[in-house]
């Protein structure tokens, strides 16, 4: 008998968000019946996370930065006022609040590993992954803000290539604590004994490297995956490689199809040369999705993301080091450089000299998402479709223009398209962790990962 066919490439689903008012749509908080202002309420967040999974999305994605927008105009006026990632609050903390009224929605949370040390993060996370039944994932950043950096005593970013170095360390720091510090079975709760935790069960990790020094133990015991699942969002060489190491999922994007698919191809490439599947890792970008019923409620869509988009907004999310706004538009954006004295600006480096300001600011305001799938339903999962079976991700971060729209729009016209086309699985597997939700065989590190090679050889119970 032949092997039967594969079935249509599953969609992986996130929808994307972070604890502040302005992530990525700049002005849109502004749209008629938006909750984005509420972002400090935990009841935004418990609705979000029902909503969510009543729309059986696979997890909520928080992104999160620890410094302010402040290339732009030299300082943080603009990204206060347009609210741009400020005021913005701690990703982790909301985590519960989401758990505690869903029982399947997983949870992806950003942290940089350039600035707060292993030790408490670890502690944190397991707290998180016990609390959630296994529903969580890190999505490990090195950071980009040079904000960022002196909020933590720098005097300014830290190069890139040590920022990945630093990035390693943190992991095997981490590792050491979630996969070799506690055996299974070390907690036997033993009433008779009056024993909670075997002792000789639970050892240091006494890591002494470049940068970090931690004796051990880890402070909480083995939580059901033990390293929660590993995200990373990256689209540079040295991200590449460490994706490669540890990356169970990538967060990628890049300027067109083509870019993202040669990043795909790299980031396997490289997880092959550390041994371990390359299918094993999986790629989600960001997408934007706007539909409605008729195209006249796309129309009116466009028309009201239009009506409130803020170029500002984009100007100081770019980290521009100079404003198109302070200059004639048929100036070039070189003459435009050097007269604000920032010619040599880091943030410089790739801007187009020889174009006018007035069309390089027109590009920005047009500027469209690499994935963008915009009309009516059939329209958008066709597009979907494409970048599944031809661009070669598997899943998206989906974008919220507006908060409940965007997810409810999605629930209503896209979800039961995708199910029904076999894109989107029926349903929730019940106790299901976030690994296995995104094509783990276990609920643990498979064992040619790297952090896998922190564990102990297990312990024979007497
Ligand atoms: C798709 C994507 C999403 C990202 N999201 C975040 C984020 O939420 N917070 C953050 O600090 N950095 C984020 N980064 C940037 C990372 O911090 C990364 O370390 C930065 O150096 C850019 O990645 P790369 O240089 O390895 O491409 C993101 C990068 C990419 C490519």
């Amino acid at each position: 008998m032949e092997d039967a066919l594969p079935g249509p490439k599953p969609l992986l689903l996130n929808l994307f968000e972070m604890n502040c008012v302005s992530h990525i749509t700049h002005g849109l908080w502004r749209l008629p019946g938006n909750h984005r202002h509420e972002f400090n309420d935990i009841g935004y967040w418990t609705t979000l996370a029902r909503l969510a999974e009543d729309a059986q999305f696979d997890a909520v994605f928080l992104a999160d930065v620890i410094g302010a927008y402040d290339v732009y105009r030299d300082g943080p006026q603009t990204a206060l006022r347009e609210g741009l990632q400020v005021p913005s609050n701690d990703p982790m903390l909301v985590v519960p609040a989401m758990a505690a009224v869903t029982d399947h929605l997983g949870f992806a949370v950003t942290f940089s590993t350039s600035y707060e040390p292993p030790f408490p993060f670890a502690r944190r996370m397991s707290t998180l992954d016990h609390l959630t039944k296994g529903r969580v994932g890190w999505n490990v950043v090195t950071s980009y803000l040079p904000s960022a950096a002196r909020n933590f005593g720098l005097p300014g970013e830290i190069a890139h290539d040590e920022r990945y170095r630093i990035a390693d360390e943190f992991m095997e720091v981490v590792y050491a604590l979630w996969e070799g510090s506690w055996d299974a079975g070390a907690v036997v709760a033993d009433r008779e004994r009056g024993v909670f935790t075997e002792p000789d069960r639970v050892r240091a990790i006494d890591h002494d490297g470049t940068y970090f020094r931690v004796a051990g133990p880890h402070l909480s015991s083995p939580s059901p995956q033990r390293t929660p699942l590993v995200v990373q969002a990256t689209a540079s060489a040295d991200g590449i490689e460490f994706a490669g190491r540890h990356a169970e999922l990538v967060f990628t994007g890049g300027p067109d199809h083509a870019a993202v698919a040669r990043t795909i191809a790299a980031v396997r490439e490289a997880a092959a040369r550390h041994g371990r599947d390359p299918r094993s890792v999986k790629f989600v970008v960001q997408a934007t999705v706007i539909t409605g019923h008729t195209e006249s409620d796309v129309t009116a869509k466009l028309a009201a993301h239009a009506r409130y988009d803020s170029l500002e907004g984009r100007f100081a999310h770019a980290s521009l080091p100079f404003d198109p706004l302070a200059h004639p538009a048929d100036r070039t954006v070189g003459e435009a450089l050097a007269l604000e004295g920032r010619a040599d600006h880091p943030g410089a480096a790739g801007l187009p000299r020889q174009r006018t300001v007035g069309e390089f600011a027109a590009a920005i305001a047009r500027r469209e998402r690499t994935f963008s799938a915009v009309g009516t339903p059939d329209a958008v999962v066709a597009q979907i479709e494409h970048w599944l079976d031809d661009v070669g991700i598997d899943g998206i971060n989906l974008t919220q223009h507006h908060s409940y729209g965007t997810l409810l729009d999605f629930a209503e016209l896209i979800g039961p398209r995708l199910r029904a086309r076999g894109r989107r699985p029926e349903g929730y597997v019940p106790g299901q962790t976030l690994r296995e939700r995104f094509g783990g065989a276990g609920p643990l590190l498979p064992g040619e990962h790297t952090g896998a090679r922190f564990r102990r050889a297990a312990v024979p119970t007497p």
